[in-house]
């Protein structure tokens, strides 16, 4: 005999929620989705990256007696676009929405978005700040400055429709994102405009405006990681996802060396007569920059410190050191051949 479940109406929006450590704002986002999403079928998918402020655990109190309320708690992880994906890969309903925890995004324009997507004129309604009716006035200077800069290069470099493409909060078709999920990055911050950028002029895009307020409690999450990231998200876009950006930061730091490498050697040979010493000094300069410019940016995202970054430079330094001294041997044996009869150059006569 087939059991009967108890029912409730299948949700017709997903709002999913990245959280990390934001249990103050839990109850007051829920209470607020409540008010505004009043006659819509929603629940509400929390993806929280382990807290240890607890944020799961004040999801799942709610959840024990508001059964739209469910909370996705990853562990041994961290990235808000990557919680973002996997949230809305849980949805079953029609739309899903992405909204902050901190209360920044208002959540009274959501139905205003529904309505955009029922009336089928798009397949993505992305909240801006920047036209008419939108504001950012919440932002201190520095980060409004951040925010206006991130947006023009943007705009410049991988050309895209949104007005506001460093927004987070938005909602679209779930069948369209289930059509993408496996493109998108989970590295990152900027979900939205990996979205966009991906399914290209195919993904019909509407926006909505609203004011962006002030964080109601907890700490922002903005850091430099979040820049580099970012960096990394254009060019892999510019790139139409062909290279890597790790493999273009990792270019990048190579060339920077090679300037730091012949600008000390220069220096060294203008100092210091021998040409061995000054290619020891320029070597070992060379090799530093790299070590440190890859471990800020390359791979900042596992990046050392303390103990860790001595061992990993003393390391790297070995690894190196079979090139260095076949560089350092090299040279010196070309330089003094032409001087005083060294190495004979590969192309000397004999
Ligand atoms: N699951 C998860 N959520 C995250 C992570 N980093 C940030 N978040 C959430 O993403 C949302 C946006 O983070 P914020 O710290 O508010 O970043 P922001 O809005 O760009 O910066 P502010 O304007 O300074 O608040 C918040 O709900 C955070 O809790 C993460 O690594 N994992
Ligand atoms: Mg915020």
């Amino acid at each position: 005999m087939m059991s009967t479940a108890t029912t409730s109406l299948p949700a017709e929006l997903s709002v999913v929620i990245p959280t990390f450590k934001e249990r103050g704002n839990v109850a007051e986002l829920v209470r607020r989705l409540d008010a505004s999403l009043a006659g819509v079928a929603w629940e509400a998918i929390f993806v929280d990256d382990n807290s240890p402020d607890g944020t799961a655990a004040a999801v799942k109190e709610i959840a024990n007696h508001d059964a739209r309320v469910r909370c996705l708690r990853r562990v041994g992880r961290r990235g808000l676009a990557g919680a973002c994906i996997e949230g809305m890969l849980s949805s079953a309903a029609a739309f899903v929405a992405v909204i902050d925890a901190d209360l920044q995004h208002d959540e009274k324009v959501l139905p205003l978005m529904l309505a955009k997507l029922r009336g089928g004129e798009a397949d993505l309604v992305a909240a801006t700040r920047y036209v008419a009716g939108g504001s950012a006035a919440s932002f201190s200077e520095g980060r409004g400055a951040i925010s206006r800069l991130a947006t023009r290069m943007t705009h410049r470099l991988v050309g895209t429709a949104l007005t506001d493409p460093m927004s987070g909060f938005f909602m679209m078709r779930r069948d369209r994102l289930d059509e993408i999920a496996p493109r998108l990055s989970p590295a990152g911050f900027k979900i939205l405009l990996d979205i966009a950028a991906t399914a290209g002029s195919k993904l019909r895009i509407a926006e909505q405006p609203y004011s962006f307020g002030e964080r109601f409690e907890g700490e922002s999450k903005f850091n430099i990681q979040i820049g580099v990231e970012f960096l990394g998200l254009l060019l892999a876009k510019m790139t139409g996802d062909f290279v890597d950006p790790r493999f273009i930061f990792f270019a990048i730091v190579g060339t920077i060396g090679l300037v730091v490498h012949l600008t000390v050697l220069k220096l060294g040979l203008v100092l210091t007569e021998p040409f061995r010493a000054a290619q020891v000094i320029a070597t070992l300069c060379a090799m530093t920059s790299n070590f440190l410019l890859n471990n800020e940016l390359t791979y900042r995202d596992r990046r050392l410190k303390g103990f860790a970054m001595v061992r990993g430079f003393v390391l790297f330094c070995l690894v190196c050191s079979v090139g260095v001294l076949a560089n350092v041997d090299l040279r010196a044996g070309f330089i003094s051949n032409g001087r005083s009869g060294g190495w004979p150059a590969p192309w000397a006569r004999p």
